[in-house]
């Protein structure tokens, strides 16, 4: 009998877009991003993909010391791969969002694939209220962050954590850093196999159509050939119905609210394990298994959850 196929969960739990006033459920203390997280984990995610946030006005934090304060609290409550953002508050040298990783030394981290406009202000008109002073004003004038991540960023990122024996979560947000990744591999900056992380929906990068997510795959297909794994997150509404997709394709998925705060349309969310057993249901339900830690670690070829430094 055909094995079936198993599915990697990653999730999110907190990010760059996002702020305070959009969602009670978006964890910004310690204590809850770690509780979430563990929740998360115990829900079916395999990975966990982490920013860390100031705990007392909820902005993007890469202070190694607020990762400090969740990192070990989360390897000793899960068996989850844990894997830090290196995309920082899209507005940060390329130094200081890799110092958390540095100091950590994950199994795994992101690394964005090309310099875009990372935009989210359309969410700003949507509310009124703002929590804390900084949150209109940051999200309001994403319109003009250039998210950067050049040539020189990314072999700096690789040059920094590569002897660390992190596996990166290359982010692509468009067909463009495929290429960009393709001329990063052929150089010799990363090794077999990669994990692509297709973006789709964000604000500057694709749009999240069907037809976007096959000529992604077909493209890495024709680029990577067997030296890769991939996995789809889908920003926002199409995070569900494109994970879904991803699953029966044969892909892998990230949810969680970094990416979307919504568990159904105009619902939000009441936690990260919320949206982890919603998508947990459906592929199981559509004939697939999830991966368990241990299988996404041989999957990734991950170098193990006792070597990393926290
Ligand atoms: N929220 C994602 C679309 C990173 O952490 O490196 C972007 C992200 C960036 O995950
Ligand atoms: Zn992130």
């Amino acid at each position: 009998m055909a094995r079936r196929q198993k599915t990697v969960i990653t999730c999110a739990i907190t990010g760059a877009i996002h702020t305070p006033t959009m969602s009670g459920a978006l964890p910004f203390t310690p204590d809850d991003i770690a509780s979430q997280a563990v929740a998360a984990a115990e829900a079916g995610a395999s990975v966990l993909h982490l920013h860390a946030r100031n705990p007392h006005d909820g902005s993007v934090s890469l202070d190694p010391e607020h990762f400090a304060a969740f990192l070990p609290r989360i390897k000793q409550a899960t068996d989850a791969v844990v894997n830090i953002s290196t995309g920082g508050s899209l507005k940060t040298a390329i130094e200081d969002r890799i110092a958390p990783a540095k100091r950590f030394s994950p199994e795994m981290c992101s690394l964005n694939m090309g310099s875009m406009n990372f935009s989210f202000h359309p969410l700003a008109k949507r509310y009124d209220n703002w929590t804390f002073d900084w949150e209109k004003d940051y999200v309001e004038s994403s319109d003009g962050y250039i998210f950067r991540n050049t040539f020189r960023d990314i072999g700096t990122v690789a040059e920094s954590l590569n002897p660390h024996d992190i596996k990166f979560e290359h982010e692509c947000y468009d067909v463009g850093h495929l290429y960009n990744l393709k001329f990063c591999m052929d150089t010799g900056l990363f090794k077999p196999p990669i994990f692509i992380q297709f973006i789709f929906g964000i604000l500057g990068g694709i749009g999240p159509e069907v037809d976007n997510l096959i000529f992604m795959k077909r493209t890495a297909d024709r680029l990577f050939g067997e030296d890769y794994r991939w996995s789809v997150l889908g920003a926002g509404g199409a995070q569900m119905p494109l994970a879904t997709t991803a699953s029966q394709m044969g892909g892998n998925v990230r949810v969680g609210l970094e990416d979307s705060l919504f568990i159904a349309r105009g619902k939000l969310a009441e936690n990260n394990a919320q949206q982890v057993a919603k998508i947990r249901r459906i592929v199981e339900e559509l004939g697939h298994d999830i991966a368990t830690p241990e299988e996404t670690r041989e999957m990734l070829a991950l170098k193990g959850g006792d070597r990393v430094a926290f």
